[in-house]
């Protein structure tokens, strides 16, 4: 059996103001960050973790984020530029459903859709202040698009083997963040939205976009220790700064 290899997948990038970023603290100002999906290539299946944002939705419904997505910044492109077909993921897993993480499911026709229970519930039925949030609902369309094959998860669960989602909510109701284990490196802990940037774990501010305030606190927190333990390294969800070191594919972890 092969070993895992981990592709992160650019998905472009979007803009929104420093007081969304870090909450009640800025400074104020455009910030144009990426957003990305995690491909684990594992012997179980290929697990794709988050999906980007759909750019003619958010043109449509958040035009003021100024979406940037080439092609190859597409789902279908990314996953070209990494050597695979949609056709090839066995398994969709979003950290939450923010439409800037869950815009490529669409293209996943045949992968098994995981997801927090409590996430697909808060989706379906948001509160006001999250609407906007939860505006690509594209993924979840019964008829016209896909039938997505869900398979409703709560609490920590191992999904394969050295592949462990984490329960991190705050920044929505379901949100899991993404423990995986390499042959060859440390461990790899994507924070999802549960912490967008270095800069927010180190100053201990969360992103205005947020149900709860203090569990939002509490799961930075909980990855923070979760990192020191397993000596994991973080992987921020929207980190213009950090990105720019990660690896993207057609390059991969291992
Ligand atoms: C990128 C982004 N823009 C707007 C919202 C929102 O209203 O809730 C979450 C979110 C975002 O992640
Ligand atoms: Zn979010
Ligand atoms: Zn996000």
């Amino acid at each position: 059996m092969s070993d895992t290899k981990v592709y992160l997948l650019d998905g472009g990038s979007l803009v929104i103001d420093g007081f969304h970023v870090f909450w009640n603290r800025g400074p104020g100002g455009e910030v144009r960050f990426p957003c990305y999906g995690v491909l684990v290539d594992h012997p179980e299946g290929k697990f794709l973790y988050d999906t980007g944002f759909d750019k003619e939705h958010v043109e449509k419904v958040l035009p003021f984020e100024k979406p940037l997505q080439t092609d190859a910044q597409t789902v279908p492109g990314a996953l070209k530029l990494a050597g695979f077909r949609p056709e090839d993921v066995t398994h969709v897993i979003n950290s939450h459903y923010h439409f800037d993480h869950c815009g490529g499911n669409k293209y996943l026709t045949s992968a098994k859709t995981l997801c927090h229970k409590t996430e697909l519930e808060a989706c379906r039925s948001p509160e006001p202040f999250e609407q906007l949030g939860y505006s690509d609902r594209a993924f979840d369309i019964a008829d016209d698009i896909y039938t997505p094959n869900y398979e409703l998860l709560e609490g920590q669960v191992e999904i394969a083997k050295g592949i462990c989602l984490i329960e991190t909510p705050g920044h929505t109701a379901g949100h899991y963040s993404m423990l995986v284990e390499l042959k060859g490196r440390r461990p790899m802990l994507f924070t999802g939205d549960a912490c967008y940037t270095r800069q927010n774990m180190d100053t201990d501010c969360i992103s205005s976009f947020h149900l709860d305030p203090v569990a939002s606190l509490n799961s930075m927190h909980q990855l923070r220790t979760l990192a020191e333990e397993h000596d994991a390294e973080l992987f921020y969800s929207h980190d213009a700064e950090s990105y720019e070191e990660y690896l993207k594919a057609p390059g991969y972890y291992e």
